[in-house]
Protein backbone atom coordinates (compact mmCIF):
# COMPACT_ATOMS: atom_id res chain seq x y z
CA UNK A 1 0.00 0.00 0.00
CA UNK A 2 1.28 3.84 0.40
CA UNK A 3 3.57 4.73 2.38
CA UNK A 4 5.99 7.49 3.26
CA UNK A 5 9.01 7.56 5.26
CA UNK A 6 11.23 9.76 7.31
CA UNK A 7 14.38 9.75 9.42
CA UNK A 8 14.39 10.75 12.87
CA UNK A 9 17.56 11.05 14.37
CA UNK A 10 17.90 10.81 18.69
CA UNK A 11 21.22 12.00 20.20
CA UNK A 12 20.93 10.68 23.63
CA UNK A 13 23.50 11.67 26.70
CA UNK A 14 24.71 7.48 26.09
CA UNK A 15 23.80 6.90 22.26
CA UNK A 16 22.72 8.24 19.43
CA UNK A 17 20.14 6.70 16.93
CA UNK A 18 19.19 6.75 13.48
CA UNK A 19 16.16 5.41 12.21
CA UNK A 20 14.01 5.24 9.30
CA UNK A 21 9.80 5.60 10.07
CA UNK A 22 7.20 4.73 7.54
CA UNK A 23 3.66 5.70 7.90
CA UNK A 24 1.47 3.39 5.93
CA UNK A 25 -2.32 2.96 5.56
CA UNK A 26 -5.26 5.26 5.41
CA UNK A 27 -6.35 7.97 7.67
CA UNK A 28 -7.63 7.26 10.52
CA UNK A 29 -5.89 3.96 10.51
CA UNK A 30 -2.40 4.41 9.67
CA UNK A 31 0.14 2.90 11.43
CA UNK A 32 4.02 3.57 11.92
CA UNK A 33 6.95 1.06 12.04
CA UNK A 34 10.26 2.36 13.06
CA UNK A 35 13.74 0.81 11.90
CA UNK A 36 16.88 1.70 13.46
CA UNK A 37 19.50 2.05 10.75
CA UNK A 38 22.22 3.18 12.79
CA UNK A 39 23.27 3.11 16.46
CA UNK A 40 26.72 4.88 18.14
CA UNK A 41 27.76 5.36 21.74
CA UNK A 42 27.69 9.15 22.59
CA UNK A 43 29.28 10.81 26.10
CA UNK A 44 31.04 13.17 27.75
CA UNK A 45 34.89 14.17 26.29
CA UNK A 46 37.28 15.15 29.23
CA UNK A 47 39.59 17.97 28.10
CA UNK A 48 42.00 20.07 29.91
CA UNK A 49 39.24 19.97 32.72
CA UNK A 50 36.46 20.77 31.01
CA UNK A 51 33.94 18.38 29.34
CA UNK A 52 32.62 17.96 25.79
CA UNK A 53 30.71 16.47 23.64
CA UNK A 54 32.13 15.21 20.05
CA UNK A 55 29.88 17.14 17.57
CA UNK A 56 32.23 16.48 14.76
CA UNK A 57 32.00 12.51 15.32
CA UNK A 58 28.28 12.73 16.17
CA UNK A 59 28.06 14.58 12.61
CA UNK A 60 29.93 12.10 11.03
CA UNK A 61 27.66 9.27 12.49
CA UNK A 62 24.09 11.00 11.67
CA UNK A 63 25.83 11.22 7.75
CA UNK A 64 26.47 7.67 7.96
CA UNK A 65 23.05 6.87 9.36
CA UNK A 66 20.93 9.07 6.48
CA UNK A 67 23.50 7.46 4.11
CA UNK A 68 21.91 4.26 4.96
CA UNK A 69 18.61 5.54 4.77
CA UNK A 70 19.09 6.54 1.01
CA UNK A 71 19.87 2.96 0.46
CA UNK A 72 15.83 2.20 1.50
CA UNK A 73 13.87 4.49 -1.00
CA UNK A 74 12.82 8.38 -0.89
CA UNK A 75 12.78 9.57 2.54
CA UNK A 76 10.40 12.73 2.98
CA UNK A 77 11.96 14.62 5.63
CA UNK A 78 14.90 14.38 8.61
CA UNK A 79 14.74 16.10 12.21
CA UNK A 80 17.00 16.02 15.46
CA UNK A 81 15.77 15.84 19.14
CA UNK A 82 18.60 15.91 21.72
CA UNK A 83 19.59 16.30 25.41
CA UNK A 84 18.73 19.95 26.49
CA UNK A 85 20.49 23.05 27.71
CA UNK A 86 23.71 22.59 25.38
CA UNK A 87 24.53 24.96 22.74
CA UNK A 88 27.48 25.78 20.15
CA UNK A 89 28.32 29.37 19.15
CA UNK A 90 28.94 30.14 15.44
CA UNK A 91 30.70 33.00 13.99
CA UNK A 92 29.30 35.25 11.49
CA UNK A 93 30.59 33.02 8.62
CA UNK A 94 28.85 30.01 10.14
CA UNK A 95 31.74 28.17 11.36
CA UNK A 96 31.79 26.65 14.54
CA UNK A 97 33.23 28.45 17.50
CA UNK A 98 35.84 26.32 19.77
CA UNK A 99 33.86 23.10 21.61
CA UNK A 100 30.62 22.48 22.82
CA UNK A 101 30.39 21.78 26.13
CA UNK A 102 28.93 19.31 28.40
CA UNK A 103 25.95 20.19 31.11
CA UNK A 104 27.93 17.96 33.28
CA UNK A 105 30.69 20.17 32.89
CA UNK A 106 32.33 21.27 36.21
CA UNK A 107 32.03 24.77 35.45
CA UNK A 108 29.14 25.58 36.55
CA UNK A 109 29.68 24.70 39.85
CA UNK A 110 28.22 27.15 42.90
CA UNK A 111 26.96 29.54 40.20
CA UNK A 112 23.28 29.45 41.47
CA UNK A 113 24.64 31.54 43.82
CA UNK A 114 25.95 34.07 41.53
CA UNK A 115 22.87 34.19 39.18
CA UNK A 116 20.12 34.78 42.23
CA UNK A 117 22.43 37.64 42.93
CA UNK A 118 21.33 39.19 39.85
CA UNK A 119 18.21 38.00 39.80
CA UNK A 120 16.46 36.78 42.96
CA UNK A 121 15.36 32.66 42.47
CA UNK A 122 11.15 33.35 42.74
CA UNK A 123 11.70 35.92 39.96
CA UNK A 124 13.87 33.94 37.29
CA UNK A 125 11.42 30.80 38.34
CA UNK A 126 8.19 33.57 37.55
CA UNK A 127 9.39 34.29 34.39
CA UNK A 128 10.68 31.07 32.73
CA UNK A 129 9.26 28.62 34.88
CA UNK A 130 11.83 25.97 34.96
CA UNK A 131 13.66 24.16 37.71
CA UNK A 132 16.51 26.38 38.89
CA UNK A 133 19.64 24.16 37.58
CA UNK A 134 23.02 24.95 37.36
CA UNK A 135 23.09 23.45 34.43
CA UNK A 136 20.57 25.50 32.49
CA UNK A 137 22.11 27.65 29.52
CA UNK A 138 21.47 30.90 30.81
CA UNK A 139 23.42 30.01 33.64
CA UNK A 140 26.18 27.99 31.55
CA UNK A 141 26.62 31.35 29.70
CA UNK A 142 27.50 33.37 32.96
CA UNK A 143 30.71 30.47 32.55
CA UNK A 144 31.20 31.47 29.40
CA UNK A 145 34.52 32.87 28.05
CA UNK A 146 34.43 36.66 26.81
CA UNK A 147 36.46 35.89 23.58
CA UNK A 148 34.05 33.44 22.41
CA UNK A 149 30.97 35.49 22.80
CA UNK A 150 32.61 38.61 21.55
CA UNK A 151 33.50 37.07 18.39
CA UNK A 152 30.10 34.67 18.04
CA UNK A 153 27.17 35.49 15.97
CA UNK A 154 25.09 32.73 17.04
CA UNK A 155 23.99 30.29 19.50
CA UNK A 156 22.57 27.58 18.42
CA UNK A 157 21.04 24.58 20.58
CA UNK A 158 22.44 21.07 19.88
CA UNK A 159 19.27 20.34 17.75
CA UNK A 160 20.03 23.36 16.33
CA UNK A 161 23.12 23.12 15.12
CA UNK A 162 22.57 19.91 13.73
CA UNK A 163 19.67 21.33 12.10
CA UNK A 164 21.75 24.48 10.46
CA UNK A 165 24.22 21.84 9.31
CA UNK A 166 21.73 19.94 7.62
CA UNK A 167 19.55 22.57 6.32
CA UNK A 168 21.70 26.08 6.29
CA UNK A 169 18.85 27.55 8.39
CA UNK A 170 19.71 28.80 11.95
CA UNK A 171 16.59 28.99 14.12
CA UNK A 172 15.83 28.16 18.01
CA UNK A 173 13.20 25.52 18.01
CA UNK A 174 10.26 26.09 21.22
CA UNK A 175 10.97 22.76 23.15
CA UNK A 176 14.65 23.19 23.40
CA UNK A 177 14.30 26.81 23.74
CA UNK A 178 12.61 26.28 27.08
CA UNK A 179 15.15 24.17 28.84
CA UNK A 180 17.59 27.75 28.62
CA UNK A 181 16.07 29.21 31.50
CA UNK A 182 15.87 32.11 29.07
CA UNK A 183 12.91 31.79 27.81
CA UNK A 184 8.98 32.83 28.42
CA UNK A 185 6.52 30.37 28.34
CA UNK A 186 3.63 32.73 28.32
CA UNK A 187 4.80 34.93 25.48
CA UNK A 188 6.04 32.20 23.47
CA UNK A 189 9.93 34.67 23.44
CA UNK A 190 12.62 34.98 25.01
CA UNK A 191 12.57 36.58 28.00
CA UNK A 192 14.14 40.13 27.77
CA UNK A 193 13.99 40.48 31.94
CA UNK A 194 16.38 37.60 32.75
CA UNK A 195 18.24 38.51 29.27
CA UNK A 196 18.60 41.82 31.04
CA UNK A 197 19.23 41.15 34.56
CA UNK A 198 21.62 38.17 33.68
CA UNK A 199 23.39 40.76 31.09
CA UNK A 200 23.20 37.60 28.20
CA UNK A 201 23.69 38.29 24.83
CA UNK A 202 19.95 38.30 23.64
CA UNK A 203 21.51 39.46 19.98
CA UNK A 204 23.03 35.77 19.54
CA UNK A 205 19.87 34.40 20.26
CA UNK A 206 17.41 33.18 17.16
CA UNK A 207 13.82 33.69 16.46
CA UNK A 208 12.26 31.13 18.52
CA UNK A 209 9.91 28.73 15.81
CA UNK A 210 7.56 26.32 16.99
CA UNK A 211 8.08 22.39 16.84
CA UNK A 212 6.89 20.95 13.28
CA UNK A 213 9.01 23.96 11.72
CA UNK A 214 9.96 22.84 7.94
CA UNK A 215 13.72 24.19 7.61
CA UNK A 216 13.63 23.32 3.79
CA UNK A 217 15.83 20.95 1.59
CA UNK A 218 19.08 19.08 2.61
CA UNK A 219 22.00 21.38 1.38
CA UNK A 220 23.36 21.07 -1.57
CA UNK A 221 26.63 19.14 -0.04
CA UNK A 222 24.82 17.22 2.30
CA UNK A 223 22.66 15.34 -0.26
CA UNK A 224 25.60 14.61 -2.37
CA UNK A 225 27.15 12.99 0.97
CA UNK A 226 24.33 10.99 1.69
CA UNK A 227 22.70 10.48 -1.75
CA UNK A 228 19.35 11.42 -0.23
CA UNK A 229 17.58 14.05 -2.33
CA UNK A 230 14.50 16.04 -2.26
CA UNK A 231 14.56 15.80 1.77
CA UNK A 232 13.23 18.31 3.63
CA UNK A 233 14.33 19.25 6.79
CA UNK A 234 12.02 19.64 9.79
CA UNK A 235 12.85 20.69 13.25
CA UNK A 236 10.77 18.06 15.42
CA UNK A 237 10.06 18.89 19.33
CA UNK A 238 13.98 19.08 19.21
CA UNK A 239 14.24 18.60 23.18
CA UNK A 240 14.08 14.63 23.39
CA UNK A 241 11.48 15.13 26.16
CA UNK A 242 9.00 16.69 24.22
CA UNK A 243 9.50 14.18 21.29
CA UNK A 244 8.96 11.28 23.99
CA UNK A 245 5.59 12.99 25.19
CA UNK A 246 4.20 13.33 21.61
CA UNK A 247 4.78 9.74 21.50
CA UNK A 248 3.00 8.56 25.06
CA UNK A 249 -0.01 6.24 23.71
CA UNK A 250 -2.28 7.59 26.55
CA UNK A 251 -5.88 8.43 26.20
CA UNK A 252 -8.71 10.45 27.93
CA UNK A 253 -7.25 13.01 30.95
CA UNK A 254 -5.75 10.67 33.99
CA UNK A 255 -2.47 9.66 33.13
CA UNK A 256 1.05 11.19 33.71
CA UNK A 257 3.96 10.28 31.98
CA UNK A 258 7.57 9.41 32.53
CA UNK A 259 9.91 9.58 30.38
CA UNK A 260 12.70 7.22 31.39
CA UNK A 261 16.63 7.24 30.10
CA UNK A 262 19.76 9.06 31.13
CA UNK A 263 17.46 11.32 33.38
CA UNK A 264 13.70 10.60 34.88
CA UNK A 265 10.86 13.23 33.69
CA UNK A 266 7.68 12.72 35.67
CA UNK A 267 5.06 14.68 34.29
CA UNK A 268 1.94 16.02 33.20
CA UNK A 269 0.62 17.54 29.96
CA UNK A 270 -1.27 20.60 30.41
CA UNK A 271 -2.53 23.43 28.44
CA UNK A 272 -1.15 26.41 30.15
CA UNK A 273 2.32 26.92 32.30
CA UNK A 274 1.50 26.79 35.96
CA UNK A 275 3.52 29.31 37.93
CA UNK A 276 1.79 29.51 41.33
CA UNK A 277 4.13 29.33 44.39
CA UNK A 278 3.25 25.65 45.08
CA UNK A 279 4.99 25.03 41.80
CA UNK A 280 7.94 26.70 42.71
CA UNK A 281 8.41 24.89 45.74
CA UNK A 282 7.92 22.20 44.48
CA UNK A 283 10.77 23.03 41.94
CA UNK A 284 8.42 21.90 39.41
CA UNK A 285 9.48 22.72 35.91
CA UNK A 286 7.23 23.74 33.01
CA UNK A 287 9.30 22.68 29.72
CA UNK A 288 7.09 23.05 25.75
CA UNK A 289 6.35 20.18 24.49
CA UNK A 290 4.85 19.79 21.01
CA UNK A 291 1.52 21.19 19.56
CA UNK A 292 1.86 23.93 22.28
CA UNK A 293 1.51 21.78 25.00
CA UNK A 294 3.19 22.53 28.45
CA UNK A 295 5.13 19.60 30.34
CA UNK A 296 4.94 20.41 34.12
CA UNK A 297 7.14 18.09 35.20
CA UNK A 298 9.79 16.98 37.71
CA UNK A 299 13.54 16.62 36.39
CA UNK A 300 15.59 14.14 38.49
CA UNK A 301 18.16 11.79 38.23
CA UNK A 302 17.67 8.19 36.11
CA UNK A 303 19.40 5.45 34.88
CA UNK A 304 23.10 7.50 34.85
CA UNK A 305 23.43 6.20 37.89
CA UNK A 306 23.54 2.02 36.46
CA UNK A 307 25.56 3.82 33.38
CA UNK A 308 28.18 4.65 35.23
CA UNK A 309 28.14 1.59 37.83
CA UNK A 310 28.21 -0.06 34.25
CA UNK A 311 31.49 1.45 33.54
CA UNK A 312 32.88 -0.47 36.08
CA UNK A 313 31.46 -3.43 36.09
CA UNK A 314 30.70 -4.03 32.48
CA UNK A 315 27.40 -6.74 33.11
CA UNK A 316 24.66 -7.72 31.28
CA UNK A 317 22.03 -5.73 32.25
CA UNK A 318 19.37 -8.35 31.53
CA UNK A 319 20.90 -10.77 34.35
CA UNK A 320 21.80 -7.84 36.30
CA UNK A 321 17.85 -6.64 36.79
CA UNK A 322 17.11 -10.57 37.35
CA UNK A 323 19.07 -10.84 40.25
CA UNK A 324 18.87 -7.58 41.70
CA UNK A 325 14.52 -8.43 41.48
CA UNK A 326 16.10 -11.57 43.85
CA UNK A 327 17.01 -8.83 46.44
CA UNK A 328 15.21 -7.73 49.26
CA UNK A 329 14.66 -3.64 49.36
CA UNK A 330 16.79 -2.16 51.87
CA UNK A 331 19.33 1.07 52.26
CA UNK A 332 18.05 4.10 49.91
CA UNK A 333 19.89 7.00 48.55
CA UNK A 334 18.78 10.28 47.53
CA UNK A 335 18.91 10.01 44.17
CA UNK A 336 19.80 13.98 43.98
CA UNK A 337 23.01 14.17 46.18
CA UNK A 338 25.25 16.22 44.31
CA UNK A 339 27.47 13.34 44.30
CA UNK A 340 25.93 11.62 42.35
CA UNK A 341 26.22 14.11 39.20
CA UNK A 342 29.75 13.49 37.88
CA UNK A 343 30.69 10.83 35.83
CA UNK A 344 33.16 8.25 36.73
CA UNK A 345 33.55 4.43 37.56
CA UNK A 346 33.50 4.74 40.98
CA UNK A 347 29.52 5.44 41.01
CA UNK A 348 29.17 1.94 42.90
CA UNK A 349 31.67 3.86 45.84
CA UNK A 350 29.55 6.71 45.69
CA UNK A 351 26.40 4.54 46.53
CA UNK A 352 28.03 3.12 49.95
CA UNK A 353 29.25 6.23 50.78
CA UNK A 354 26.33 7.36 50.85
CA UNK A 355 24.57 4.71 52.46
CA UNK A 356 27.27 4.21 54.95
CA UNK A 357 27.01 8.20 55.76
CA UNK A 358 22.99 7.89 56.82
CA UNK A 359 23.67 4.92 58.76
CA UNK A 360 22.49 2.19 56.31
CA UNK A 361 24.20 -1.12 55.83
CA UNK A 362 25.96 -0.47 52.54
CA UNK A 363 24.74 -2.56 49.57
CA UNK A 364 27.76 -4.89 48.45
CA UNK A 365 27.26 -6.72 45.37
CA UNK A 366 26.20 -5.94 41.65
CA UNK A 367 22.83 -7.12 42.35
CA UNK A 368 21.98 -5.54 45.72
CA UNK A 369 23.77 -1.49 44.54
CA UNK A 370 21.19 -2.18 41.03
CA UNK A 371 18.11 -3.30 43.94
CA UNK A 372 19.18 0.14 46.03
CA UNK A 373 19.53 2.41 42.77
CA UNK A 374 16.27 0.87 41.20
CA UNK A 375 14.15 1.61 45.10
CA UNK A 376 15.43 4.79 44.84
CA UNK A 377 14.56 5.76 41.69
CA UNK A 378 11.54 4.45 42.43
CA UNK A 379 10.36 6.10 45.60
CA UNK A 380 11.84 9.62 43.38
CA UNK A 381 9.09 9.03 40.94
CA UNK A 382 6.09 8.20 43.37
CA UNK A 383 7.34 10.94 45.00
CA UNK A 384 6.82 13.55 42.40
CA UNK A 385 3.48 11.72 41.27
CA UNK A 386 2.46 12.86 44.64
CA UNK A 387 3.48 16.37 44.07
CA UNK A 388 2.00 16.47 40.67
CA UNK A 389 -1.22 15.68 41.83
CA UNK A 390 -1.20 18.35 44.57
CA UNK A 391 0.06 20.95 42.37
CA UNK A 392 -2.44 20.32 39.33
CA UNK A 393 -5.37 19.18 41.85
CA UNK A 394 -5.79 16.46 38.76
CA UNK A 395 -6.17 12.59 40.38
CA UNK A 396 -4.06 10.06 37.91
CA UNK A 397 -5.15 6.98 37.59
CA UNK A 398 -2.60 6.15 35.08
CA UNK A 399 1.45 5.96 34.52
CA UNK A 400 2.94 5.73 30.95
CA UNK A 401 6.59 5.35 31.24
CA UNK A 402 8.34 5.64 28.17
CA UNK A 403 12.16 5.25 26.83
CA UNK A 404 14.94 2.84 27.96
CA UNK A 405 14.04 2.58 31.26
CA UNK A 406 10.45 0.81 30.63
CA UNK A 407 12.09 -2.45 30.06
CA UNK A 408 13.09 -2.42 33.75
CA UNK A 409 10.32 -4.73 35.00
CA UNK A 410 11.22 -4.25 38.83
CA UNK A 411 11.14 -0.82 38.33
CA UNK A 412 7.91 -0.52 36.45
CA UNK A 413 6.19 -2.74 39.18
CA UNK A 414 8.09 -0.75 42.15
CA UNK A 415 6.51 2.38 40.74
CA UNK A 416 3.04 0.68 40.68
CA UNK A 417 3.53 -0.50 43.90
CA UNK A 418 4.42 2.92 45.27
CA UNK A 419 2.23 5.73 43.79
CA UNK A 420 -0.79 2.75 43.68
CA UNK A 421 -1.08 3.53 40.08
CA UNK A 422 -1.63 1.56 36.74
CA UNK A 423 1.89 1.69 34.84
CA UNK A 424 1.88 0.92 31.19
CA UNK A 425 5.09 0.53 29.59
CA UNK A 426 6.35 1.45 27.01
CA UNK A 427 7.37 2.15 24.16
CA UNK A 428 10.81 1.99 24.80
CA UNK A 429 11.73 4.19 21.29
CA UNK A 430 9.23 6.56 21.89
CA UNK A 431 11.38 9.73 21.58
CA UNK A 432 12.23 8.28 17.85
CA UNK A 433 8.17 7.92 17.24
CA UNK A 434 7.46 11.27 18.63
CA UNK A 435 10.04 13.31 16.58
CA UNK A 436 8.93 11.23 13.40
CA UNK A 437 4.98 11.52 14.00
CA UNK A 438 6.11 15.28 14.24
CA UNK A 439 7.18 15.64 11.19
CA UNK A 440 4.46 13.68 9.24
CA UNK A 441 2.51 16.14 11.10
CA UNK A 442 4.09 18.92 9.72
CA UNK A 443 4.16 17.26 5.84
CA UNK A 444 -0.01 17.11 6.42
CA UNK A 445 -0.48 13.05 7.00
CA UNK A 446 -1.47 13.40 10.18
CA UNK A 447 -3.98 15.26 12.14
CA UNK A 448 -2.79 16.58 15.58
CA UNK A 449 -5.27 15.09 17.54
CA UNK A 450 -4.16 11.32 15.17
CA UNK A 451 -0.75 11.42 17.12
CA UNK A 452 -1.42 8.93 20.17
CA UNK A 453 -3.83 6.76 17.96
CA UNK A 454 -1.24 5.52 15.33
CA UNK A 455 1.21 4.68 18.59
CA UNK A 456 -1.67 2.85 20.27
CA UNK A 457 -2.19 1.01 16.98
CA UNK A 458 1.68 0.26 16.60
CA UNK A 459 3.26 -0.30 19.55
CA UNK A 460 1.92 -2.55 22.13
CA UNK A 461 2.71 -1.82 26.20
CA UNK A 462 2.79 -3.71 29.21
CA UNK A 463 0.65 -3.72 31.80
CA UNK A 464 1.76 -3.30 35.90
CA UNK A 465 -0.63 -3.20 38.77
CA UNK A 466 -0.18 -2.24 41.97
CA UNK A 467 0.45 -5.19 44.72
CA UNK A 468 -1.34 -4.03 46.97
CA UNK A 469 -4.57 -3.47 44.86
CA UNK A 470 -3.76 -6.65 43.48
CA UNK A 471 -4.15 -7.96 46.81
CA UNK A 472 -7.35 -6.13 47.64
CA UNK A 473 -8.72 -7.44 44.68
CA UNK A 474 -7.83 -11.22 45.11
C1 LIG B 1 16.77 14.15 29.01
C2 LIG B 1 17.02 15.64 29.10
C3 LIG B 1 16.21 16.27 30.19
C4 LIG B 1 17.06 17.44 30.55
C5 LIG B 1 18.40 16.81 30.51
C6 LIG B 1 19.56 17.72 30.39
O1 LIG B 1 17.56 13.57 28.01
O2 LIG B 1 16.74 16.26 27.87
O3 LIG B 1 14.90 16.65 29.81
O4 LIG B 1 16.71 17.99 31.76
O5 LIG B 1 18.36 15.90 29.44
O6 LIG B 1 19.50 18.44 29.23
Amino acid sequence: GESVSFIAVDLGASSGRVALGRLEGQPPQQRLSIEILHRFPNGGVPVRGGLYWDVLNIWREILHGLKLAAGRGEVASVGVNTWGVDYGLVDKRGELLGGVRHYRDSRTDGVLTRAFGLMPRADLYAHTGIQLLPINTAFQLLCESPTRLESAHKLLMTPDLFHFWLSGKAVCERTIASTSQMYDPRSREWSKSVLDALNLPANLLPEPVPAGTDLGPLTPEVSRLTNLSGTQVIAPAAHDTASAVAAVPAEGQDWAFVSSGTWTLVGLEVPEPVLTPAALAAELTNEAGANDQTLLMKNGMGLWLLQQCDLAWKLDYADLYAQAAQVEAGPLIDPEDARFAAPGADMPQRVQAYCLETQQTPPQTPAEITRCIVESLAQATAKALTVLEEVSGKHLNTVHIVGGGSQIALLNQRIADLSGKTVMAGPVEATLIGNLLIQAQTLGYLRRDELRGVVRRSETVQIFEPAALEAAHA
